[in-house]
Formats: structure tokens, C-alpha cells, sequence
């Protein structure tokens, strides 16, 4: 007996008609998936093409830029370009918001074509990190940056791995997986779990002196109680977390011993990193924090590559870290 089960395109119509929604949003997931996909295909081949080394250049945050980031950037743009349905993007490969359909775009996206770049020389997972926002459809749109809590999804690739998770507004998180004819199959709601036998902790361990003395007393306490896995990709690590449980963290760095590496905003960016894992995070129970105790979906981004601490995971877990946080 062939086993069949439910594609994604066909759990999204559904979605859209259960919700009395427009065909809009499809059209722009389906420009996500392609461009996936295709991102996909080339990492596969990375190796073999020579695709996986330094494109020779230095993006404006000063760091090397690879030429997969380059063609990453390049195919999403270009299959949201087609779409239609795009106001304005903003990638982490490009210092400036690129316009797309300023006149009657309708949403705003928010990505990370290839996330976690110490992993792509050896092939390994890499994010392709997206939160999207709806431009105001009632009265005059200024176009300004939005905050996590104004998405209306949020999702990432594991690339090569072939799994996508998405979370919608108030209709959960759901992860599908790829097979043979590249379709997105079996839509599993994500549900962090309650029962903390399997939750983890991830974070650089290396870094662990640099962060502030309150949260080197938080992981001496608690750094026994939890199975610890770190793969230096937010996707893969917050992939784990979602159905595991645990937390992910990438603290600020405010301890270092060369002064001039200390990261007191954090590391991650808050508008296609930090802000898609807690947009999922919430919608499969979570929580996230940055490091004043501040709800992640609650900071106001004030510039496109905004950076911040992130605490993202299990409640309880979260919460308390936060508590200590807040002092
Ligand atoms: P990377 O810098 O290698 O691109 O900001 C991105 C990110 O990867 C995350 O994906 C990852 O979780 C983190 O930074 C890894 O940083 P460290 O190498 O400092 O641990």
C-alpha cells in the first residue's frame, strides 16, 4: 500500500480557506519554497561546483563574505521579485532595504538566505531564516520596520536536511518534510514539550566567561539538569530545541578579555534571526527574551540589521532566566 500525506500547498489552502484569507500569501510561500529549494540544490552540489569558499569580498558588517551567501541572496530575491507580492525585503546580505513592488506589494519579508557560515565550508546545516509582516491594507502604509509581534509567519529551511518548519499567527507551528519529488510533505504540529526529561541547552560554551557573572551563576546551577548539543546554526540548534524542549541562548558578551570583541548588544540580528525563532517559539508554547528580560516579539526594531542577546525556548526555562535577568 503507498502511504500518502497531505503536501504543504494543499495544508495551506485549506489554512487559507478555513480563515477566509486571499490566495496572496500563497503565492508568496510558494516564491519561499522555490527559492529553498534551489538554495538547496546548490548546497548539495556545493562542494563538488566549489560553491562552499569565500566570495572573495566583506559585507558591511565586516565579515567575509561566502559565495553561497551571494547566490543564496541572489535566488531569493529573485523568486520574490517574481511574486509580485513583495513591498520591500530585507536581507542580511544587503546593508540597504531592497525595494521590490513598492506600489502593490503586500507584504513585507524579512530573511536570512544562509545562516550558520562556519558550517557551510564542510556542507553541513544552514538556515534559510524568514519573518513576514502585512503592509497596513486600510489606510496609508510609512513602510516602518516591524516588530515580532506584528508577523504574521515566521519559518526556516534546514538546509540540506530537506525539513521546513512554519509558524502561522495564532494557528501554531508546523514542521513538513521533503521527499523524492521535492514536495513538502506531512504537516506535524510542534508542540514544545512540557516534560523536561529531554530538554537541552545550547549555547557556545566557548563564550561562557564573556557572558554577564548573573548568567554564568544561572548555567553553573543548572548546566547538570540538561543534555547540552550546539551546532553553531540557529536553525539546526532551534530545530532541536522545538522538539526537544530546552532553550537556546547567545547571551551578550560584556566579559571578554580583549574588550574590543565584547558584544553588549548580542550577535544575533532581531529581525530575520532572533525574531523568527521566537514568532515559531511562541506558537508552539514558548517564550524568548533578549537581555534585559524583554520579550523578543515586543522590541521595536529601529534598524534592519538590529542586533540582540536572544534566551529562546521552554517556558519555564526561559522565564527563569529571565528573572535573573531582570534581577
Ligand atoms: P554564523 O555567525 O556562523 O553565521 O548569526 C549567525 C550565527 O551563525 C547563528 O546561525 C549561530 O547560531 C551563531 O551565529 C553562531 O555563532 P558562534 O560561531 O559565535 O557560536
Amino acid at each position: 500500500m503507498i502511504r500518502f500525506e497531505q503536501t504543504f500547498t494543499n495544508f495551506l489552502l485549506h489554512h487559507q480557506e478555513k480563515h477566509n484569507r486571499s490566495y496572496h500569501f500563497l503565492i508568496l510561500m510558494d516564491a519561499l519554497i522555490s527559492s529553498a529549494k534551489h538554495i538547496e540544490h546548490y548546497y548539495l552540489t556545493g562542494a563538488l561546483k566549489g560553491n562552499l569558499g569565500l566570495a572573495g569580498n566583506v559585507n558591511v558588517q565586516g565579515e567575509d563574505v561566502l559565495r553561497m551567501d551571494q547566490i543564496a541572496h541572489e535566488i531569493a530575491i529573485h523568486y520574490l521579485r517574481v511574486s509580485g507580492r513583495v513591498v520591500h525585503a530585507i536581507s542580511e546580505e544587503s546593508e540597504k532595504i531592497i525595494p521590490i513592488n513598492t506600489e502593490s506589494g503586500r507584504y513585507f519579508v524579512y530573511f536570512d538566505p544562509l545562516d550558520g557560515s562556519s558550517n557551510v565550508a564542510h556542507g553541513l546545516p544552514v538556515g534559510f531564516l524568514f519573518g513576514i509582516a502585512k503592509r497596513n491594507l486600510e489606510g496609508p502604509e510609512d513602510g516602518h520596520l516591524r516588530a515580532g509581534k506584528d508577523y504574521i509567519a515566521a519559518g526556516m529551511f534546514v538546509i540540506p536536511t530537506g525539513t521546513f518548519t512554519l509558524a502561522l499567527k495564532d494557528a501554531g507551528t508546523w514542521r513538513f518534510h521533503i521527499d523524492e519529488t521535492m514536495e513538502f510533505l506531512k504537516p506535524t504540529r510542534m508542540v514544545l514539550p512540557e516534560d523536561s526529561k529531554d530538554w537541552e541547552l545550547s549555547f557556545n560554551v566557548a563564550n561562557r566567561y564573556t557572558y554577564a557573572e548573573r548568567v554564568q551563576d544561572w548555567i553553573e546551577q543548572n548546566q547538570r539538569k540538561y543534555a547540552f548539543r550546539y551546532l553553531g546554526a540557529l536553525a539546526g540548534d532551534f530545530h532541536r530545541i522545538l522538539s526537544n524542549g530546552g532553550m537556546f541562548m547567545y547571551p551578550a558578551i560584556v566579559n571578554h578579555p580583549d574588550p574590543k570583541k565584547n558584544r553588549a548588544q548580542g550577535k544575533l540580528r532581531l529581525m530575520y534571526e532572533a525574531a523568527v525563532v521566537a514568532f515559531m517559539c511562541q506558537e508552539a508554547g514558548g517564550t524568548a527574551v533578549d537581555e534585559t528580560g524583554t520579550p523578543i516579539l515586543d522590541i521595536q526594531p529601529k534598524e534592519p540589521h538590529q542586533r540582540t542577546a536572544l534566551y529562546v525556548g521552554s517556558k519555564p526555562m526561559v522565564n527563569d532566566i529571565a528573572r535573573v535577568l531582570l534581577g
